[in-house]
Protein backbone atom coordinates (compact mmCIF):
# COMPACT_ATOMS: atom_id res chain seq x y z
CA UNK A 1 0.00 0.00 0.00
CA UNK A 2 1.54 3.32 -0.96
CA UNK A 3 1.66 5.82 1.70
CA UNK A 4 -1.26 8.65 1.73
CA UNK A 5 -0.45 11.96 2.67
CA UNK A 6 -3.41 14.67 2.39
CA UNK A 7 -1.77 18.29 2.49
CA UNK A 8 -4.89 20.02 1.90
CA UNK A 9 -7.37 19.27 4.64
CA UNK A 10 -8.72 22.20 6.71
CA UNK A 11 -9.93 22.70 10.18
CA UNK A 12 -11.01 25.38 12.89
CA UNK A 13 -9.96 25.41 15.78
CA UNK A 14 -13.06 25.68 18.53
CA UNK A 15 -11.45 28.87 20.13
CA UNK A 16 -11.49 30.62 15.99
CA UNK A 17 -15.47 29.14 16.15
CA UNK A 18 -16.30 30.35 19.31
CA UNK A 19 -15.02 33.98 18.19
CA UNK A 20 -17.21 33.70 14.76
CA UNK A 21 -20.15 32.90 17.40
CA UNK A 22 -19.49 36.68 18.63
CA UNK A 23 -20.01 38.21 14.81
CA UNK A 24 -22.65 39.60 13.35
CA UNK A 25 -20.65 40.35 9.85
CA UNK A 26 -18.94 37.72 7.32
CA UNK A 27 -17.63 35.49 8.85
CA UNK A 28 -19.83 34.22 11.57
CA UNK A 29 -21.43 31.67 13.20
CA UNK A 30 -25.52 31.40 13.62
CA UNK A 31 -27.03 29.35 15.48
CA UNK A 32 -30.80 28.68 15.08
CA UNK A 33 -33.20 28.20 18.30
CA UNK A 34 -34.34 25.08 16.42
CA UNK A 35 -32.09 21.92 16.70
CA UNK A 36 -30.72 22.44 13.41
CA UNK A 37 -27.40 22.78 12.88
CA UNK A 38 -25.40 25.80 13.14
CA UNK A 39 -24.96 27.83 9.73
CA UNK A 40 -21.69 28.73 9.26
CA UNK A 41 -21.30 31.99 6.88
CA UNK A 42 -17.85 32.77 5.72
CA UNK A 43 -18.58 33.63 1.91
CA UNK A 44 -19.82 37.33 1.20
CA UNK A 45 -22.09 35.77 -1.77
CA UNK A 46 -23.80 33.78 1.15
CA UNK A 47 -24.71 37.00 3.44
CA UNK A 48 -27.54 37.70 1.86
CA UNK A 49 -30.56 39.65 3.42
CA UNK A 50 -33.19 37.68 1.42
CA UNK A 51 -32.28 34.55 2.88
CA UNK A 52 -33.47 33.76 6.31
CA UNK A 53 -30.27 33.40 8.39
CA UNK A 54 -31.22 29.78 9.33
CA UNK A 55 -30.31 28.99 6.05
CA UNK A 56 -27.59 31.67 5.02
CA UNK A 57 -23.95 29.76 4.54
CA UNK A 58 -23.73 26.06 5.13
CA UNK A 59 -24.18 23.65 8.41
CA UNK A 60 -21.53 22.85 9.88
CA UNK A 61 -20.75 19.73 12.07
CA UNK A 62 -17.91 18.12 14.15
CA UNK A 63 -15.97 17.60 11.19
CA UNK A 64 -15.44 21.29 11.04
CA UNK A 65 -13.34 21.30 14.18
CA UNK A 66 -13.42 17.89 16.03
CA UNK A 67 -9.61 15.85 15.64
CA UNK A 68 -11.20 12.24 16.33
CA UNK A 69 -13.95 13.46 13.60
CA UNK A 70 -10.82 14.17 11.43
CA UNK A 71 -8.90 11.05 12.73
CA UNK A 72 -11.53 8.59 11.77
CA UNK A 73 -11.39 10.48 8.11
CA UNK A 74 -8.30 9.73 7.52
CA UNK A 75 -8.92 6.17 8.29
CA UNK A 76 -11.92 5.56 5.89
CA UNK A 77 -9.94 6.64 3.18
CA UNK A 78 -6.77 5.34 3.59
CA UNK A 79 -4.94 8.34 4.60
CA UNK A 80 -1.38 8.01 6.73
CA UNK A 81 -0.92 11.74 7.57
CA UNK A 82 -2.87 15.10 7.28
CA UNK A 83 -1.22 18.34 6.87
CA UNK A 84 -3.89 20.02 8.80
CA UNK A 85 -4.15 24.14 8.39
CA UNK A 86 -6.89 26.70 9.30
CA UNK A 87 -9.41 27.35 7.06
CA UNK A 88 -10.64 31.00 4.73
CA UNK A 89 -10.96 32.97 5.70
CA UNK A 90 -8.03 32.71 8.15
CA UNK A 91 -7.62 35.80 10.49
CA UNK A 92 -7.79 38.26 7.77
CA UNK A 93 -10.75 40.33 8.67
CA UNK A 94 -9.24 40.80 12.82
CA UNK A 95 -8.76 44.75 13.66
CA UNK A 96 -4.77 44.83 13.86
CA UNK A 97 -4.68 44.93 17.24
CA UNK A 98 -6.14 41.26 17.92
CA UNK A 99 -3.89 39.77 14.75
CA UNK A 100 -0.82 38.88 16.76
CA UNK A 101 -2.99 37.03 19.79
CA UNK A 102 -4.88 34.79 17.65
CA UNK A 103 -2.25 33.95 15.19
CA UNK A 104 -0.45 32.70 18.59
CA UNK A 105 -3.47 31.23 20.15
CA UNK A 106 -4.83 29.20 16.74
CA UNK A 107 -0.86 28.19 15.67
CA UNK A 108 -0.36 27.10 19.32
CA UNK A 109 -3.61 25.08 19.36
CA UNK A 110 -2.40 23.53 16.23
CA UNK A 111 0.77 22.63 17.39
CA UNK A 112 -0.41 21.11 20.54
CA UNK A 113 -3.00 18.89 18.49
CA UNK A 114 -0.75 17.55 15.99
CA UNK A 115 1.65 16.74 19.10
CA UNK A 116 -1.31 15.06 21.08
CA UNK A 117 -2.30 13.00 18.12
CA UNK A 118 1.03 12.13 17.06
CA UNK A 119 2.19 10.93 20.85
CA UNK A 120 -0.93 8.91 20.88
CA UNK A 121 -0.45 7.27 17.62
CA UNK A 122 2.97 6.37 18.80
CA UNK A 123 4.14 7.19 22.54
CA UNK A 124 7.96 5.73 21.37
CA UNK A 125 8.26 7.99 18.25
CA UNK A 126 9.63 4.55 16.64
CA UNK A 127 6.90 3.30 14.04
CA UNK A 128 7.19 4.11 10.79
CA UNK A 129 4.97 6.58 8.77
CA UNK A 130 3.35 3.98 6.93
CA UNK A 131 2.06 2.39 10.18
CA UNK A 132 0.31 4.98 11.98
CA UNK A 133 -1.80 8.37 11.98
CA UNK A 134 -0.15 11.14 12.05
CA UNK A 135 -0.75 14.91 11.71
CA UNK A 136 1.45 17.68 10.86
CA UNK A 137 0.32 21.65 10.11
CA UNK A 138 0.59 24.45 8.03
CA UNK A 139 0.21 27.77 10.64
CA UNK A 140 -1.81 31.43 10.06
CA UNK A 141 -0.25 34.81 9.91
CA UNK A 142 -1.29 37.46 11.41
CA UNK A 143 -1.67 39.30 8.17
CA UNK A 144 -3.84 42.61 9.84
CA UNK A 145 -1.10 43.23 12.27
CA UNK A 146 -0.21 46.87 12.27
CA UNK A 147 3.37 46.24 11.30
CA UNK A 148 5.04 43.28 8.96
CA UNK A 149 7.69 42.66 11.45
CA UNK A 150 4.98 41.08 13.76
CA UNK A 151 4.27 38.90 10.89
CA UNK A 152 7.88 38.00 10.28
CA UNK A 153 8.39 37.68 13.88
CA UNK A 154 5.67 34.56 13.54
CA UNK A 155 7.25 33.01 10.62
CA UNK A 156 10.24 32.52 12.82
CA UNK A 157 8.25 31.12 15.86
CA UNK A 158 6.26 28.98 13.73
CA UNK A 159 9.72 27.76 12.09
CA UNK A 160 11.05 26.53 15.93
CA UNK A 161 7.48 24.28 16.43
CA UNK A 162 8.32 20.95 15.78
CA UNK A 163 4.86 19.77 13.01
CA UNK A 164 4.34 23.16 11.50
CA UNK A 165 5.24 22.84 7.93
CA UNK A 166 4.33 25.52 6.27
CA UNK A 167 2.23 28.83 6.25
CA UNK A 168 -1.56 28.96 4.87
CA UNK A 169 -2.20 32.46 2.86
CA UNK A 170 -4.90 34.04 0.82
CA UNK A 171 -4.61 36.39 -1.97
CA UNK A 172 -5.14 39.60 -0.13
CA UNK A 173 -1.86 39.54 1.59
CA UNK A 174 -1.48 43.15 3.12
CA UNK A 175 -4.72 44.18 1.92
CA UNK A 176 -4.11 45.08 -1.73
CA UNK A 177 -2.88 41.81 -2.74
CA UNK A 178 0.29 39.50 -3.35
CA UNK A 179 2.17 42.44 -5.72
CA UNK A 180 2.69 44.21 -2.71
CA UNK A 181 6.19 45.38 -2.15
CA UNK A 182 5.23 45.89 1.39
CA UNK A 183 5.17 41.92 1.37
CA UNK A 184 9.00 41.49 0.71
CA UNK A 185 9.95 40.79 4.51
CA UNK A 186 7.35 38.44 4.88
CA UNK A 187 8.61 36.23 1.61
CA UNK A 188 12.18 37.04 2.76
CA UNK A 189 11.10 35.32 6.26
CA UNK A 190 9.74 32.24 4.43
CA UNK A 191 12.21 31.90 1.84
CA UNK A 192 15.02 31.71 4.79
CA UNK A 193 12.50 29.61 6.55
CA UNK A 194 11.69 25.81 5.92
CA UNK A 195 8.19 26.78 5.56
CA UNK A 196 6.02 26.50 2.54
CA UNK A 197 3.43 28.97 1.75
CA UNK A 198 0.05 27.09 1.00
CA UNK A 199 -1.60 29.81 -1.27
CA UNK A 200 -5.53 29.26 -0.72
CA UNK A 201 -8.41 31.01 -2.58
CA UNK A 202 -11.15 32.92 -0.20
CA UNK A 203 -12.55 35.63 -1.88
CA UNK A 204 -13.25 34.56 -5.69
CA UNK A 205 -14.25 37.15 -7.82
CA UNK A 206 -16.50 39.60 -7.36
CA UNK A 207 -20.12 38.69 -7.95
CA UNK A 208 -20.96 40.46 -11.04
CA UNK A 209 -18.24 38.66 -12.90
CA UNK A 210 -21.03 35.49 -12.71
CA UNK A 211 -23.99 37.87 -13.49
CA UNK A 212 -26.58 39.29 -12.10
CA UNK A 213 -28.70 36.71 -9.39
CA UNK A 214 -26.66 33.75 -9.64
CA UNK A 215 -26.29 32.79 -5.97
CA UNK A 216 -29.60 32.43 -6.15
CA UNK A 217 -29.78 30.36 -9.23
CA UNK A 218 -26.69 28.13 -8.97
CA UNK A 219 -25.58 28.43 -5.13
CA UNK A 220 -21.43 27.99 -4.68
CA UNK A 221 -21.29 26.17 -8.05
CA UNK A 222 -19.73 29.13 -9.88
CA UNK A 223 -17.95 30.87 -6.73
CA UNK A 224 -16.48 27.80 -5.97
CA UNK A 225 -15.95 25.37 -8.88
CA UNK A 226 -14.38 28.98 -11.03
CA UNK A 227 -13.76 31.91 -8.64
CA UNK A 228 -11.91 30.35 -6.31
CA UNK A 229 -9.45 28.58 -8.92
CA UNK A 230 -8.89 32.23 -11.12
CA UNK A 231 -8.68 33.96 -7.72
CA UNK A 232 -5.30 31.92 -7.38
CA UNK A 233 -4.09 32.31 -10.52
CA UNK A 234 -4.58 35.82 -10.71
CA UNK A 235 -2.96 36.25 -7.35
CA UNK A 236 -0.16 33.64 -8.35
CA UNK A 237 0.17 35.71 -11.78
CA UNK A 238 0.95 39.10 -9.89
CA UNK A 239 3.32 37.48 -7.58
CA UNK A 240 5.29 36.78 -10.52
CA UNK A 241 4.38 40.19 -12.52
CA UNK A 242 5.90 41.89 -9.36
CA UNK A 243 9.37 40.21 -9.82
CA UNK A 244 8.38 38.59 -6.39
CA UNK A 245 10.06 35.12 -7.77
CA UNK A 246 13.42 37.16 -9.07
CA UNK A 247 13.67 39.13 -5.60
CA UNK A 248 13.21 35.37 -3.85
CA UNK A 249 14.50 32.74 -6.52
CA UNK A 250 14.00 29.74 -2.86
CA UNK A 251 10.41 30.72 -2.07
CA UNK A 252 8.31 27.66 -2.44
CA UNK A 253 4.24 28.11 -3.27
CA UNK A 254 2.32 25.25 -2.51
CA UNK A 255 -0.73 26.47 -5.27
CA UNK A 256 -4.29 24.99 -3.95
CA UNK A 257 -6.74 23.68 -6.32
CA UNK A 258 -3.86 22.41 -8.63
CA UNK A 259 -2.69 26.02 -9.29
CA UNK A 260 -6.27 27.37 -10.78
CA UNK A 261 -5.78 27.85 -14.66
CA UNK A 262 -2.17 28.39 -14.06
CA UNK A 263 -0.67 25.22 -15.50
CA UNK A 264 -3.52 25.40 -18.67
CA UNK A 265 -2.77 29.50 -19.00
CA UNK A 266 1.01 29.18 -18.24
CA UNK A 267 1.46 29.45 -22.10
CA UNK A 268 -0.41 32.49 -22.96
CA UNK A 269 0.85 34.20 -19.44
CA UNK A 270 4.54 34.02 -21.10
CA UNK A 271 3.43 34.91 -24.26
CA UNK A 272 1.85 38.00 -23.21
CA UNK A 273 4.68 38.96 -20.87
CA UNK A 274 7.41 38.79 -23.94
CA UNK A 275 4.97 40.94 -26.06
CA UNK A 276 4.77 43.46 -23.14
CA UNK A 277 5.64 46.43 -24.43
CA UNK A 278 5.66 48.44 -20.90
CA UNK A 279 8.12 46.30 -20.02
CA UNK A 280 11.88 46.96 -19.84
CA UNK A 281 12.93 43.81 -22.17
CA UNK A 282 10.84 45.20 -24.92
CA UNK A 283 11.76 49.34 -24.36
CA UNK A 284 8.99 50.31 -21.68
CA UNK A 285 9.79 51.87 -18.38
CA UNK A 286 8.45 48.58 -16.14
CA UNK A 287 10.80 45.82 -15.00
CA UNK A 288 8.87 42.81 -15.62
CA UNK A 289 9.22 39.48 -14.76
CA UNK A 290 12.73 38.55 -15.33
CA UNK A 291 12.59 34.28 -15.11
CA UNK A 292 10.02 32.60 -17.23
CA UNK A 293 6.49 31.15 -15.82
CA UNK A 294 7.98 27.60 -16.83
CA UNK A 295 10.77 27.95 -14.40
CA UNK A 296 9.08 29.63 -11.65
CA UNK A 297 6.36 26.38 -12.10
CA UNK A 298 8.96 24.01 -11.98
CA UNK A 299 10.87 25.43 -9.23
CA UNK A 300 8.81 27.63 -7.12
CA UNK A 301 5.30 25.96 -7.29
CA UNK A 302 4.23 22.92 -5.61
CA UNK A 303 0.46 21.65 -6.96
CA UNK A 304 -1.87 19.76 -4.94
CA UNK A 305 -4.28 17.39 -6.85
CA UNK A 306 -7.35 18.73 -5.47
CA UNK A 307 -9.18 19.09 -9.25
CA UNK A 308 -11.33 16.19 -9.48
CA UNK A 309 -10.78 14.79 -12.79
CA UNK A 310 -8.10 13.17 -14.90
CA UNK A 311 -8.29 16.15 -18.05
CA UNK A 312 -7.73 18.60 -15.34
CA UNK A 313 -4.86 16.77 -13.40
CA UNK A 314 -3.17 15.71 -16.97
CA UNK A 315 -3.45 19.72 -18.37
CA UNK A 316 -1.62 20.70 -14.98
CA UNK A 317 0.90 18.36 -15.68
CA UNK A 318 1.17 18.86 -19.72
CA UNK A 319 0.54 22.58 -19.88
CA UNK A 320 1.48 23.69 -22.61
CA UNK A 321 2.89 20.59 -24.53
CA UNK A 322 0.40 19.93 -27.18
CA UNK A 323 0.01 23.50 -28.90
CA UNK A 324 3.92 24.07 -28.65
CA UNK A 325 4.48 21.04 -30.75
CA UNK A 326 1.75 22.12 -33.07
CA UNK A 327 3.31 25.48 -33.33
CA UNK A 328 6.96 24.99 -33.59
CA UNK A 329 6.88 22.04 -35.89
CA UNK A 330 10.67 22.37 -36.76
CA UNK A 331 12.25 21.92 -33.30
CA UNK A 332 9.37 18.91 -32.53
CA UNK A 333 12.23 17.64 -31.03
CA UNK A 334 13.74 19.86 -29.12
CA UNK A 335 9.90 20.98 -27.99
CA UNK A 336 9.61 17.56 -27.00
CA UNK A 337 11.93 17.14 -24.46
CA UNK A 338 11.77 20.24 -22.79
CA UNK A 339 8.01 19.04 -22.48
CA UNK A 340 9.38 15.47 -21.17
CA UNK A 341 11.51 17.45 -18.39
CA UNK A 342 8.77 19.98 -17.69
CA UNK A 343 6.09 17.24 -17.12
CA UNK A 344 8.78 15.36 -15.16
CA UNK A 345 9.37 18.20 -12.82
CA UNK A 346 5.29 18.95 -12.71
CA UNK A 347 5.08 14.63 -11.23
CA UNK A 348 7.93 15.63 -8.44
CA UNK A 349 5.43 18.25 -7.43
CA UNK A 350 2.17 17.29 -6.94
CA UNK A 351 0.83 16.06 -3.66
CA UNK A 352 -2.75 14.90 -3.08
CA UNK A 353 -5.07 16.57 -1.24
CA UNK A 354 -8.90 16.15 0.34
CA UNK A 355 -10.20 19.74 1.27
CA UNK A 356 -11.85 17.91 3.98
CA UNK A 357 -14.47 19.06 5.57
CA UNK A 358 -15.76 20.92 2.76
CA UNK A 359 -17.84 18.94 -0.02
CA UNK A 360 -18.86 16.32 2.81
CA UNK A 361 -21.47 13.50 1.56
CA UNK A 362 -24.74 14.54 1.24
CA UNK A 363 -26.42 11.77 1.72
CA UNK A 364 -26.73 11.04 5.67
CA UNK A 365 -26.10 7.23 4.87
CA UNK A 366 -23.36 7.74 2.54
CA UNK A 367 -20.21 6.91 4.34
CA UNK A 368 -17.41 7.79 1.58
CA UNK A 369 -16.44 11.10 0.67
CA UNK A 370 -17.30 11.53 -3.07
CA UNK A 371 -15.28 14.08 -3.37
CA UNK A 372 -12.33 12.24 -2.23
CA UNK A 373 -13.08 9.18 -4.01
CA UNK A 374 -13.41 11.20 -7.32
CA UNK A 375 -9.87 12.99 -6.73
CA UNK A 376 -8.63 9.41 -6.00
CA UNK A 377 -10.02 7.92 -9.30
CA UNK A 378 -8.63 10.80 -10.86
CA UNK A 379 -5.35 10.39 -9.63
CA UNK A 380 -5.76 6.64 -10.56
CA UNK A 381 -6.84 7.25 -14.00
CA UNK A 382 -3.77 9.40 -14.39
CA UNK A 383 -0.90 7.88 -13.05
CA UNK A 384 -1.89 4.43 -13.02
CA UNK A 385 0.68 3.55 -15.99
CA UNK A 386 3.70 4.49 -13.71
CA UNK A 387 3.89 3.64 -10.10
CA UNK A 388 6.40 5.65 -8.91
CA UNK A 389 4.80 9.00 -10.22
CA UNK A 390 1.64 7.70 -8.55
CA UNK A 391 3.12 6.63 -4.98
CA UNK A 392 5.05 10.21 -5.42
CA UNK A 393 1.62 11.81 -5.94
CA UNK A 394 -0.19 9.91 -3.35
CA UNK A 395 2.46 10.68 -0.28
CA UNK A 396 6.24 10.17 -1.29
CA UNK A 397 6.52 13.99 -2.93
CA UNK A 398 4.65 15.36 0.85
CA UNK A 399 6.82 13.18 2.81
CA UNK A 400 9.80 14.39 0.74
CA UNK A 401 9.05 18.26 0.55
CA UNK A 402 7.67 19.06 4.13
CA UNK A 403 10.48 16.41 5.54
CA UNK A 404 7.40 14.56 7.41
CA UNK A 405 9.20 12.24 9.84
O1 LIG B 1 -17.07 25.21 0.05
C1 LIG B 1 -16.37 26.20 0.32
O2 LIG B 1 -16.77 27.35 0.48
C2 LIG B 1 -14.95 25.97 0.51
C3 LIG B 1 -14.20 26.89 1.27
O3 LIG B 1 -14.68 27.89 1.74
N1 LIG B 1 -12.89 26.63 1.47
C4 LIG B 1 -12.34 25.55 0.97
O4 LIG B 1 -11.16 25.32 1.20
N2 LIG B 1 -13.04 24.71 0.22
C5 LIG B 1 -14.33 24.90 -0.01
Amino acid sequence: MPLVVDIHTHVYPPSYLAMLRTRKTVPYIHDPSTQASPRLIILSSDDDPAIPLDQRGRPIDASYSDISTKLSFMKQHGINSSVISLANPWLDFLVPKEAQEWAQRINDDLEFTCAQANHTADPTGTRPLSEKQTLFAFGALPLSAPDPATIVTEIQRLSTLPHMRGVIMGTSGLGTGLDDPRLDPIWAGLQDSPLLLFLHPHYGLPDDAFGADTTNRYGHVLPLALGFPLETTIAVTRMLLAGVFDRFPRLRVLLAHSGGALPFLAGRIESCIRHERKFVANGGQLPGPRRSVWDVLSSNVYLDAVVYGSAGLKAAVAAGGGSDRLLFGRFWEMILLGVEIYILMLIVQFCTGTDHPFFPPLGEEEQEWPSVTTNYKAIHESFDDDRDAMDAVLGGNAVRILDLK
